[in-house]
């Protein structure tokens, strides 16, 4: 695909009726912590057609983050692939909206609208539905071709068209890695992780301290965790993104475990300046570097 997409999947735009009890039962365990975003717009979350008027079709979009890049200090406090370049919200958001132009221009006025992460989507459901890839044991979407690390993005359109077959095979068989390697014991079933156990919740949507449970479990996570995906036998077969705005910083890859232990606000504003991990803000990062910096 031109825009950089890797895998495209058409959906109906329905009721997710499987989904509305596991969504209800997740929010009434509180697994959403103190995520309270997640709460709101229920049902919109499980019917598209509350979000777009008239809305027919749900397309699903998949972006490759893999990075070629690692970090260079091996002692250095991590940082997810996925956040290594700039906000990959604005990347897709400006793409989307390439792809919905591009859809006018061929067919004409079509209502729809684009969607990545942050608005009341089930991301994930929807990806399945389009035949991208399999609902995994640590909870994330595989693509038989290309592993995990890749971000869904939605374009939900008034117009019918042609539907993929949902991916309904499963296959992570017997295999349990994510499950066994999940520090904090967040996979707490296959397919569904307590989001308040998570480390990427807890270095990044936590406003609060830490709770000390988790001292000596984070493994120096410092924004995000890939645990799970980094252990999945799936993720062998990951291959860099060509995705320019995906690119870190070289002074980002360089920084050593010291110079992320002193760093500053100046310095925090420089590397971090379009990036997804502005949302923990120069104090939640710091937060983050000094619960993790006696004990991992
Ligand atoms: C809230 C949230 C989190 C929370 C909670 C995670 C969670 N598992 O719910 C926290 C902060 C912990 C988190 C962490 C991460 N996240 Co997040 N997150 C979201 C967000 C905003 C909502 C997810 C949600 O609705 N959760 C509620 C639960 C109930 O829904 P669900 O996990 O999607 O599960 C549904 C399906 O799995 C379905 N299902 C289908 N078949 C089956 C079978 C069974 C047996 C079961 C039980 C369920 C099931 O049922 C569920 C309800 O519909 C989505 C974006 C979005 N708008 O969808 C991104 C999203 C899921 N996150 C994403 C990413 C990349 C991550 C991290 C990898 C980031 C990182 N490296 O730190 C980690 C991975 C942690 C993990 N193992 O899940 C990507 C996943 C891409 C992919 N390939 O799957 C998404 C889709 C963002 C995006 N648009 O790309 N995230
Ligand atoms: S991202 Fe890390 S903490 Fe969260 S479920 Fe996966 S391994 Fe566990
Ligand atoms: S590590 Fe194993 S169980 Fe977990 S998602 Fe990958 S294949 Fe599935």
């Amino acid at each position: 695909m031109r825009l950089g997409f890797a895998q495209c999947g058409i959906a109906a735009a329905t009721f997710l009726e499987e989904e509305a009890p596991r969504l209800e039962s997740w929010l009434k365990n509180g697994h959403h912590g103190q995520m309270g975003y997640m709460e709101n717009h229920f049902d919109k979350r499980l019917d598209p057609r509350l979000l777009v008027d008239g809305a027919k079709s749900v397309i699903s979009l998949s972006l490759n983050y893999f990075p070629m890049e690692q970090q260079s200090d091996p002692e250095a406090p991590r940082i997810s692939k996925y956040a290594y370049g700039q906000d990959y919200h604005t990347v897709i958001k400006d793409k989307l909206s390439l792809l919905l132009d591009f859809i006018r221009r061929e067919i004409g006025e079509v209502n729809g609208r684009a969607f990545t992460d942050s608005a009341p989507v089930l991301d994930r459901a929807w990806a399945t539905r389009a035949g991208l890839g399999w609902v995994a044991k640590n909870s994330n979407i595989i693509s038989k071709k290309s592993g995990s690390f890749f971000f869904i993005a939605e374009l939900i359109i008034d117009l019918e068209l042609e539907y993929d077959q949902p991916f309904a095979t499963d296959h992570c068989g017997s295999c349990t890695r994510c499950i066994d390697a999940c520090p904090t014991d967040a996979i707490i079933a296959p397919a569904v992780v307590d989001g308040s156990k998570c480390i990427s919740y807890l270095t990044i949507e936590l406003k609060d301290e830490i709770p000390a449970d988790f001292s000596g479990k984070m493994q120096n996570w410092m924004f995000g965790c890939d645990i799970c995906q980094d252990v999945c036998p799936w993720n062998r077969f990951s291959i860099p993104h060509k995705v320019d705005a995906f690119k870190p910083q070289e002074q980002l890859l360089q920084m050593k475990k010291e110079d992320w232990q002193d760093i500053t606000e100046d310095v925090f504003r420089v590397l971090f300046k379009n990036s997804a991990v502005k949302r923990t803000k120069f104090k939640g990062l710091t937060r983050n570097i000094d619960f993790i910096k006696v004990k991992h």
